[in-house]
Parts: C-alpha cells; sequence; structure tokens
C-alpha cells in the first residue's frame, strides 16, 4: 500500500523517540514510511525527499531530529506538505535546543511543532491521522478507536495503586 504518511529523523539515535509515531500509526494501520534524512550530513537527499514526497503519495511529513535540528524547517521549505516537527531529546539541552530549533520558525514557512520526545513522537503520529482522516475517511473509525482503549484503560483501572 502506498505510503501516506513519511516518518523522517536527523539520525538513527532518534529512533528511539521517533519509534513511537511509527508504533503509532501502525496501531491505526495507517501506510507509512520511515526513513533516516540527514538535514547537514545529507543534505542532497533532504532536499530529493521533501521535493519527491508528494508525487510519491505522501500527504503529511513527520519530521524528528535533535540538537540544532533544522530538518523539519528544511523540510517544510521544499514541500507544500504539512511538515510536523518532533524535537528529539537532546543529551546537552535536555531538548529546549531541538524544541526551541523547530518552533521558532520565522513566518513564512510553517512547521507544525509537538512536545518534546515520545509525547510529541505519539502526538504528531496522532495529528498527522487526524489530517488524513479528512480525505481518507475510514481512518477516522481507528481514531475513534484509539480515544476509546485509552479511556477505558483509565476507567477500568481508577485507584492507582492497582494500576
Ligand atoms: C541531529 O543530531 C539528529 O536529529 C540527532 O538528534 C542529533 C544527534 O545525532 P547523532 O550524533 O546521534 O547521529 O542531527
Amino acid at each position: 500500500m502506498t505510503a501516506l504518511i513519511g516518518i523522517i529523523m536527523g539520525s538513527t539515535s532518534d529512533w528511539e523517540t521517533m519509534q513511537h509515531a511509527a508504533q503509532t500509526l501502525q496501531q491505526l494501520n495507517i501506510p507509512h514510511e520511515v526513513e533516516v534524512v540527514s538535514a547537514h550530513r545529507t543534505p542532497d537527499k533532504l532536499f530529493q525527499y521533501a521535493e519527491g514526497a508528494e508525487d510519491k503519495g505522501l500527504e503529511v511529513i513527520i519530521a524528528g531530529a535533535g540538537g540544532a535540528a533544522h530538518l523539519p524547517g528544511m523540510t517544510a521549505a521544499k514541500t507544500l506538505l504539512p511538515v510536523l516537527g518532533v524535537p528529539v531529546q537532546s543529551k546537552a539541552l535536555n531538548g529546549m535546543d531541538s524544541l526551541l530549533s523547530i518552533v521558532q520558525m520565522p513566518a513564512g514557512i510553517p512547521v507544525g511543532t509537538l512536545a518534546i520526545g515520545r509525547a510529541g513522537a505519539i502526538n504528531a503520529a496522532l495529528m498527522a491521522a487526524a489530517i488524513i482522516s479528512n480525505k481518507h475517511t475510514e481512518y477516522r473509525q481507528a481514531l475513534t478507536d484509539y480515544r476509546q482503549r485509552q479511556t477505558d484503560s483509565v476507567t477500568a483501572t481508577p485507584d492507582p495503586r492497582k494500576v
């Protein structure tokens, strides 16, 4: 099945975080692809990826990066597809560097920025799913079911000592 969502990340070291985006899309049964694309180590590949994304069927790109995290912004500059940025938690500054690099895009090229780390990766997947569900309405039920499972898991164990 043609991938609708592309997950890219600056390094294999980002996979620990970005795997949560992939797992979430897997749970929703949404076709996606995963690839390491580095803005500074493989800049030509980044341009090729972003420029070719729409033609190969992608509708949203999730880009995770850490440190001076220019991958999401550079990707957004080379495609009209919505780009969601996930700040990966860096060792030196705990991801504050990643967050500010991604969220502080100058006006004109937007990047939808999520939270630092695992929560951001999961929410990027859920937001990408919501975006594509406007057109691919068959995935709306998967999102509804996902939320219901979440609600059920909270109501099933209201006493935190029994979780
Ligand atoms: C960024 O540099 C990557 O997104 C990663 O978060 C960070 C560190 O990369 P490695 O040195 O672990 O490959 O480009």
